[in-house]
């Protein structure tokens, strides 16, 4: 290879010369003139002029990296939900009112282009988002870090909502191309399936297997205001063969084509997150098809500076983001051993240095695992090793804790009661140097409840790194008439440092800074409120009081309970409308898995309940309730900056942190919420008068269901929720399928209540009559909104990431000059 310096134009990024690179992109990358150009061109072509700028900042970082001989960070995510990235990178480089301008020029409006731009919507929720969170952080701060997952073709499903029901259909969301990647033909792994294994020479060999290609795609991630950029690497499946050639030269051109598709399948689809994992045997591909294409892509790339494995586990740090990724572990392992000819202690050793794992959930029935017999056909190296590995970390502990039989049987790495299966978690857990809840309650509860044995065999290896959000995207991006009204006061600096954002506490009692604040919120209403008359030709008024709820639906957010609460008040008001009522917006968005039928009736039964209230005359502005569809990234962005009230409302104990808590209070929302994830430190932060706190502590859930709950008790007693509940049961919501929310009542009252809906409902409706009366001064209110932006300095990711790079992966930034 020789190493010629490339005569490139080194591209500045004045109005005039913006306009000139779109004009190029258009002739030359998008292939159109101005006369045919639509205006998915003009985006196309001008966001290959923003990437273009992107691109000298990446070479030298990666440069940099080289010659720093760096320690890197691997951060292996099945899930990243980007969202879209034009006005993200405009404003990471500073440009974005330079691009307006020359957008402008050329007659486009940008701010049109915008919302053609589709989501990477490559997650299903909060671990997916935190993870684009974390990417942004790292490039930030400079951590030389590398996203890795899978390049879904069709990321998460699209939700309309017909007649109250959510539809789904499939997002195929690089139908227009993606203008952010670049395609790595050159880097192409082979990942094997099946097969068997033999012994020859010592070493074990994996012999007979199908396989397929894996191809990397690399997206350029920008740091804000920093030169470092990092890279995303997502990899997608090609068939090793094109085409099956002995069928091709049959005339069989169906099985020649059948065979491409189905190993081309593993990439083809994101997995949605049904509240018990589904164990399709496809998505136990993808995940051993994206760690074993990882792993040899880290392997390859430290070989490039190094001729040994000696100083492997200094350079290299593994992030398992939950345990989707943790067949990373015995693929490494097998690289090692079995290809690389390390021996096994060595390798066992660095693994256990190089590797770290973040939990999110606490619920038992969400914890993966799968079964041996599925493991061995399609995995058959990996389950010896994960045999062998299961072996000596048993061997260990029984040697160091006195036999204790039963002990053995909860921690081993294979659930021997009933089907033999193998349990990720443990296997990650064994494997790592660390291992971290999500925010201080759930760390705690994690190593109190479901991995107490291991917490007591390595206390050390557990910690907490409490969640956080970019400030970038979740206010100075969402949020423009806030984000200004802080630059007026404090400067710009809080992008980069939120906890900055302290310095508003000294204008809290600054009238005219209240009422600048005031309108900026009132700004973002007006905002959604035009959106939404697009779509429900509904009208709202901007000075109700915007509650939202928005999040996935599922039973433990307790969706139900805010419902509950709005027709308790939809009965309120229509038995005393001339009382003085605060006029309320109750938004839900959030999507179901498509398995997932009580999440699904859940949605209908808002449906319902808003449509009566909604259509009656007797309610008009003091109530309405909205289901805004298809909640993702950029939905996210135009309603949280709306919001006035935000509902965390999970029982105690089940939310790992909550990551929207975090956007909507630094969005100026007060929150109504449980002592639950992070709700705890956000009310730390913002001081318990300025958040609505109520129900049931996570002790106090124990303690009610140790005593023995009785919920149809509660039913019985509350007049005002026995109504609500027994209009659910008869059909006073829907008079066309009376029966249709039965399964809700029973859920509720007779069988079990098993997220205490009930238990909590009092104390909520108190806490929401808290909320009114705080609404109704204004002032008071506003004051409230600032302290909890004031205190959110701690919820910035980039803390977050300079917790994982100090305390876990022990990575430096790069030094930039
Ligand atoms: C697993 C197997 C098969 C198919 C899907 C899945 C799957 C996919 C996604 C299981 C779980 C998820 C996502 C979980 C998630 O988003 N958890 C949330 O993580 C956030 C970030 O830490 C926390 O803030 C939330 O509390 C937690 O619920």
């Amino acid at each position: 290879m020789t190493a010629v310096d490339l005569e490139f134009d080194q591209l500045n990024s004045t109005v005039d010369a913006l306009r000139r690179s779109i004009s190029n992109r258009m002739m030359y990358g998008v292939g159109k003139d101005a006369v045919t150009a639509r205006p998915q061109d003009w985006l196309h072509a001008a966001a290959l002029a923003v990437r273009d700028r992107l691109v000298a900042r990446w070479m030298k970082t990666t440069r940099l990296q080289y010659e720093q001989d760096v320690k890197r960070v691997y951060y292996l995510s099945m899930e990243f939900l980007i969202g879209r990235t034009f006005t993200n990178a405009l404003l990471a480089l500073g440009i974005y009112d330079q691009m307006k301008e020359a957008l402008s020029g050329l007659g486009v409006d940008m701010e049109a282009l915008t919302d053609l731009e589709p989501d990477a919507a490559l997650g299903n929720g909060g671990l997916g988002r935190l993870a684009a969170c974390f990417l942004d952080s790292m490039a930030t701060l400079g951590i030389p870090g590398f996203g890795y997952g899978i390049r879904y073709e069709y990321g998460m499903f699209r939700q309309q909502i017909v007649d109250g029901e959510q539809l789904e259909t499939p997002d195929y969301w690089l139908r227009a191309g993606n203008p952010w990647e670049f395609p790595r033909p050159e880097v192409q792994y082979i990942v094997h399936f099946g097969g068997r294994t033999v012994q020859r020479d010592g070493h074990v060999e994996w012999i007979e297997t199908q396989h397929v290609n894996a191809m990397a795609y690399d997206t350029v991630i920008p740091g804000f205001a920093t030169s470092a950029t990092n890279t995303l690497r997502l990899w997608s499946a090609r068939a090793t063969e094109e085409l099956d050639l002995s069928a091709f030269n049959k005339g069989d051109y169906r099985r020649a084509v059948d065979a491409k598709n189905m190993s081309e399948n593993v990439s083809r689809l994101l997995y949605p997150d049904d509240s018990t994992p589904a164990g399709r045997e496809l998505r136990l591909r993808q995940e051993y098809f994206f760690v074993s294409a990882t792993m040899q892509d880290l392997i390859r790339r430290y070989q490039r500076t190094h001729s040994t494995f000696g100083r492997f586990a200094e350079k290299v740090a593994v992030h398992l983001n939950d345990t989707h990724p943790v067949l990373a572990i015995p693929e490494l392992m097998r690289l090692l051993v079995d290809v690389h000819h390390v021996p096994w202690a060595k390798a066992w050793k660095d693994i256990q240095q190089m590797f770290s794992y973040t939990n999110h959930t606490l619920m038992p029935e969400a914890l993966e695992t799968w079964d041996v017999e599925t493991l061995a056909r399609l995995l058959p190296r990996h389950l010896e090793i994960i045999f062998e590995i299961n072996a000596e970390f048993l061997k260990h502990v029984s040697e160091h804790s006195g036999h204790d039989v039963d002990m053995i049987r909860r921690i081993s790495l294979v659930d021997e009661y009933g089907q033999r299966r193998v349990r990720m978690a443990h296997l990650a857990i064994v494997a790592s140097q660390k291992v971290n809840g999500v925010s201080k309650l759930h760390s705690q509860l994690m190593t109190r409840d479901i991995f107490s044995d291991f917490a007591k065999i390595w206390p050390e290896r557990f910690t907490n790194v409490t969640n956080g959000v970019t400030p970038r995207r979740w206010l100075a991006q969402s949020s423009t008439s806030m984000s200004h009204l802080i630059d007026e006061q404090i400067g710009t600096h809080w992008r980069r440092d939120l906890f900055e954002l302290g310095k508003l506490r000294d204008l809290r009692d600054d009238p005219s800074f209240i009422h600048a604040f005031h309108e900026a919120k009132r700004q973002n209403k007006l905002r959604l409120i035009q959106r939404l008359q697009q779509h429900t030709k509904m009208t709202f008024d901007p000075d109700a009081l915007f509650d939202l709820q928005v999040k996935r639906i599922h039973e433990y957010k307790r969706q139900l309970l805010n419902v509950l609460h709005v027709i308790v008040r939809y009965n309120q008001i229509r038995a005393n409308p001339e009382r003085e009522w605060v006029p309320r917006v109750v938004m839900f968005a959030g999507k179901a898995a498509s398995a997932y039928r009580m999440a699904k009736t859940i949605i209908k039964l808002i449906g319902d309940v808003s449509k009566a209230v909604n259509e009656d005359p007797i309610i008009g502005d003091k109530l309405k309730v909205v289901f805004v569809p298809n909640y993702g990234v950029s939905v996210a962005e135009l309603i949280i900056p709306a919001a006035d009230l935000s509902e965390q409302i999970s029982m105690a104990g089940t939310e790992a942190s909550g990551t929207g808590n975090m956007k909507l209070a630094l969005n100026g929302a007060l929150t109504i919420g449980t002592m639950d994830g992070a709700n705890i430190e956000i009310c730390d932060a913002v001081g318990r008068e300025n958040i609505f706190i109520f129900g049931h502590t996570a002790d106090q859930v124990d303690e009610l269901r140790a005593t023995g709950y009785r919920p149809r008790e509660i039913y019985e007693h509350n007049p005002e929720l026995k109504v609500a509940l027994d209009q659910i049961r008869t059909g006073f919501f829907s008079p066309d399928d009376p029966l249709r929310f039965s399964d809700i009542f029973h859920t509720l009252v007779d069988w079990g209540d098993h997220y205490m809906v009930l238990a909590d409902f009092a104390a909520f409706a108190k806490a929401q009559d808290e909320v009114d009366k705080r609404y109704l001064d204004r002032r008071s209110w506003t004051k409230s909104a600032i302290e909890n932006v004031a205190g959110m300095g701690q919820f910035s990711s980039d803390r977050t990431i300079a917790e994982y790079a100090r305390d876990i992966w022990k990575v430096k930034p790069l030094e930039l000059e």
